[in-house]
């Protein structure tokens, strides 16, 4: 009997554990999780109206949609999709008016025409009397991203009946920059190593770069760059040709077109010429030369993304000439075979006696319009370089004749790395959203990069990848709503940052409002209580030399005086911030007029780019009433605290997730909130050396002394 209670008791155990593991989820499998739906009347109202698959190419293409649906389908609903060869009720019809005689039938163009070569439409319709669902577009791919934006819907439980959705990207050239290293490095990644596994390439195609590009045609990205911008010629020799090949073949079916990183000075490294010289008949000359290699491996290759002449770079400027004779003449080797070319506008030169934050204008303002046709000028979101929090870049407001191509950065260098939880959205919407004002008011940023502005027939944004081979893709569970939040950015600029987290939460966790409210709050946030606790009211690039984690607003004397924080902050016994405005850089004076006289009056000046427009005095009166001394510490601990809110948050939904994601969350929380304590601590001490004022009553003092954070220097940070 005893016995008998006992193996029960063990059967029960077993059982539960079990359950438990089977819960366990490492986030593999990103936001496609296609788990069953729990509700049984919601499943049974999906089945409805997914009856069976009518669909009649069968090319790479559409063969992915229909291996997506399937996988998706009895997932979800817990039943096969079944092919069907008629209509019937409630069936799905996919295709294009070319290669599906039922949807041709429906004379659709006047409907599809509008959508170009990767919009689609989705549409709840009748044919032959019989309820249908029909996704179509001019292409297969449209109707690859038409069929994810389908699976969303059943994914997000949304109504499916009476669907007339259609949907077209606003920016053409939607690409991932990976700053990924032929030795698996990964310059700024936080993910492990690179997913690009060269040495088993060409013959070993690895389930992650099909999974990868799922996810990417699932959010619309249609391009990658595989390496890295500070580039090794080596990319372009056949050993390394024949991989990439590999990988484009790997990924076309999915809509996604390879790209690479063209090293300037590849003509002397692995062309054995003498010079690199952009107007040198034979250096042209064996450009075009590769240019034909490499298309004669990927017929469809992307093109080169370049950084020439910053950080060391080799670029034109080493032989006299200019950033345009650069990027023409390699634009010149791929024009014929549709290629582009995204020349980098990251530039700034430590010989330069200027604000660090004018060199790119200054550089690039006066080529403007003199670029070919199938350049993009890559510009990075702000002036300096993806700082916390920066203003938009002032050549979005000053190029009017040359497409500028947007670029982010998805991997948090500057935002905790992988071990801060921060949702970026909100980042990239107020660098969208901002107004340049170059044609009036109106004239945001978002406009200027998808063309609608100034008439761009080319137009593209970029992201800069935060994947690795992390079983989990992004080291931060949460990184991936970055990852996901780019690329519906890069469709759409116009979605709201709170419309996208609510579909990334829904996706990857649940549809429950009861975790979807607290987590989403949490999401939009995230990236205020970043900007406190590291770099409040416009405060940039105080970090830890080098590898850029932990504070270092005490960095100085270093080889370079743009790579220290004090050039950036500036802090005196008077007081603190970067004089931008006439009397101090004049930065300011590369805005146009209405955001100069705007931003030039401290009264004026929107409070988070205070101190990024004006050095302050630590008793000037900020909006709150306080002294710009007691505002800055305010900040510090009010961000250091909100940390603390987000991991009380995480707990409170703990019956929603799996234990092993909700640990891995919780754990980062725990030791994003030590970060910013180490943040908040090491910075508020810091510039009190230069206050000389107290931490204001009511605030907990610092557990340690000012020299014990600035002998803080961790060695092996990942990522540098
Ligand atoms: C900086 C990074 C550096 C990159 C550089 C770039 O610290 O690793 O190479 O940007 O964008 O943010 O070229």
């Amino acid at each position: 009997m005893k016995f008998r209670f006992l193996s029960v008791i063990l059967v029960f155990l077993f059982t539960i554990s079990l359950r438990l593991t089977s819960f366990a989820d490492d986030g593999y499998r990103l936001w496609q999780r296609y788990d069953l739906i729990k509700d049984a009347q919601k499943r049974q109202y999906y089945q409805e109206n997914t009856t069976g698959l009518l669909m009649e190419g069968n090319s790479p293409t559409l063969t992915a949609a229909r291996q997506e649906l399937e996988m998706a389908i009895s997932g979800l609903l817990g039943k096969p999709l079944r092919s069907s060869t008629a209509i019937a009720s409630g069936v799905l019809v996919l295709g294009t008016p070319q290669n599906s005689p039922v949807i041709k039938s429906l004379n659709l163009a006047s409907k599809l025409v509008p959508l170009g070569s990767e919009g689609f439409l989705i549409l709840s319709t009748t044919v032959n009397n019989k309820k249908a669902t029909v996704i179509t577009a001019n292409s297969d791919v449209g109707v690859l991203y038409g069929t994810f934006h389908f699976l969303k819907l059943l994914q997000t439980q949304q109504d499916i009946n009476n669907l007339a959705i259609s949907s077209a990207p606003k920016i053409k050239n939607r690409i991932l920059n990976h700053w990924d290293n032929l030795d698996r490095t990964v310059e700024r990644g936080y993910a492990g190593f690179s997913i690009w596994d060269w040495h088993r390439l060409p013959d070993y195609i690895d389930q992650r770069y099909l999974d990868y590009a799922r996810a990417n045609a699932s959010i619309g990205i249609n391009g990658t760059v595989l390496t890295n911008v500070n580039a090794n010629a080596l990319i372009l020799t056949k050993d390394y040709l024949i991989k990439v090949k590999a990988l484009a073949d790997a990924f076309r079916p999915y809509g996604l077109k390879v790209y690479l990183t063209a090293r300037f000075s590849a003509p002397i490294e692995i062309g054995k010429l003498k010079t690199a010289d952009p107007l040198d008949p034979e250096v042209k000359t064996w450009w075009k030369n590769k240019a034909a290699e490499v298309y004669s491996y990927v017929p469809d290759f992307g093109g080169f993304l370049v950084k020439a002449n910053s950080e060391g770079q080799p670029g034109p400027q080493n032989y006299g000439r200019n950033h345009a004779d650069g990027a023409n003449m390699l634009a010149d080797a791929i024009a014929d075979k549709g290629g582009i070319v995204m020349w980098r506008a990251f530039v700034y030169d430590n010989k330069v006696p200027d604000d660090r934050a004018k060199q790119a204008f200054t550089e690039f303002k006066p080529l403007d319009g003199s670029f070919r046709k199938n350049v993009l000028v890559q510009v990075k979101n702000g002036p300096i370089d993806f700082q916390p929090r920066e203003p938009f870049h002032p050549l979005f407001g000053a190029m009017p004749k040359t497409p500028l191509m947007m670029e982010f950065q998805i991997t948090q260098e500057y935002l905790g790395q992988a071990t801060n939880l921060v949702y970026q959205a909100p980042l990239y919407k107020e660098t969208l959203d901002a107004d340049t004002y170059v044609k009036g008011a109106g004239s945001t940023v978002a406009k200027v990069i998808d063309g609608s502005l100034h008439h761009y027939q080319l137009t593209g944004i970029a992201g800069v990848s935060n994947i690795g081979n992390d079983r989990n893709w992004t080291g931060h569970l949460f990184g991936q709503a970055n990852w996901y939040c780019f690329g519906r950015l890069a469709w759409d600029p116009t979605l709201s940052s709170e419309k996208i987290a609510d579909e990334w939460l829904r996706m990857t966790f649940t549809n429950e409002t009861a975790f979807l409210n607290p987590i989403k709050n949490l999401m939009l946030q995230s990236r205020e209580t970043l900007v406190n606790y590291m770099t409040p009211l416009g405060l940039h690039h105080i970090m830890g030399y080098s590898h850029h984690y932990g504070p270092g607003p005490w960095i100085k004397d270093k080889q370079r005086a743009d790579w220290t924080s004090v050039y950036y902050h500036k802090a005196t016994a008077e007081g603190i911030g970067f004089d931008r405005t006439p009397t101090g850089s004049n930065a300011l004076a590369q805005y146009s007029p209405a955001i100069q006289q705007k931003f030039g009056n401290p009264q004026t000046c929107p409070e988070e780019f205070l101190l990024w427009f004006h050095h302050l005095k630590w008793d000037y009166k900020v909006k709150s009433g306080r002294t710009l001394w007691g505002e800055i510490c305010q900040r510090y601990y009010q961000g250091a605290a909100e940390v603390g809110k987000m991991r009380q948050t995480w707990q409170t939904i703990q019956a929603f997730v799996d234990a092993e994601r909700f640990n891995h969350v919780k754990m980062l929380l725990n030791i994003q909130e030590k970060e910013a304590r180490w943040w908040r601590d090491a910075c508020v001490l810091y510039f009190q050396t230069f206050s000389g004022r107290p931490i204001p009553a009511g605030l907990e003092k610092p557990t340690q002394n000012l020299d014990y954070y600035v002998s803080q220097d961790p060695k092996f940070v990942p990522g540098n």
